[in-house]
């Protein structure tokens, strides 16, 4: 009980190792965070890769509360992504393990470590589709937009639900 505080969407990855657990097991891990509500969980999608070429991905997206402040929750999914033994060896390269935090309400945070919304949030389907699927009517604060209309004009071939 008593959680409330901010609404938080979260961009979950893997294209190394079992995938599909491995989302799975970091679902898990959030729902465990002290001062973290999971709300609503997408399906996952099997998506073809953008960036260097790479084994395709597993993608997902949860819609979580938090009262924890911006800062503490991304070191809480860094925290995570360790513990699935995270390997990067390139931006944008392969890894077993990605969490992005997309949106913070209705904030616009930009902290050296740290840009919310994701800047490149808009342009992925492997991020606005799974998005979509849970949350269409919540606004891009920056781009003003509803999330299922940026959908509309985004390419998302290469995204198949699993
Ligand atoms: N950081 C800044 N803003 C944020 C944020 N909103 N959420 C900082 C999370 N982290 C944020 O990230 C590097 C640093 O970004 C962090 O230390 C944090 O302080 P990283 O996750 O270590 O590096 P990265 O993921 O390799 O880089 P980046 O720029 O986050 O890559 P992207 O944009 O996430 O792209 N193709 C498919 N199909 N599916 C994918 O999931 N992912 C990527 C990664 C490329 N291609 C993909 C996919
Ligand atoms: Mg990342």
């Amino acid at each position: 009980m008593a959680i409330q505080g901010t609404r938080v969407a979260i961009g979950l990855g893997s294209n190394l190792g079992e995938s599909q657990q491995i989302l799975r097991g970091a679902l898990a891990q959030l729902r465990a965070m002290e001062d973290v509500d999971v709300e609503l969980v997408s399906s996952f999608y099997g998506t073809k890769p953008i960036g260097p070429p790479q084994p395709d991905y597993v993608n997902a997206c949860a819609v979580v509360r938090t009262t924890c402040s911006p800062s503490d929750f991304l070191a809480g999914l860094q925290g995570i992504e360790q513990d699935f033994d995270r390997v990067r060896l390139e931006r944008w390269g392969p890894r077993t393990l990605d969490l992005d935090i997309l949106l913070w309400g209705d904030e616009v945070i930009n902290l050296p470590d740290l840009q919310v919304p994701h800047p490149r949030m808009a342009e992925r389907g492997f991020v606005l589709v799974p998005l979509a699927e849970i949350v269409p009517d919540w606004r891009h604060p920056v781009l003003g937009e509803a999330i299922a209309d940026l959908l509309k004009i985004v390419d998302c071939s290469g995204v198949e639900q699993l």
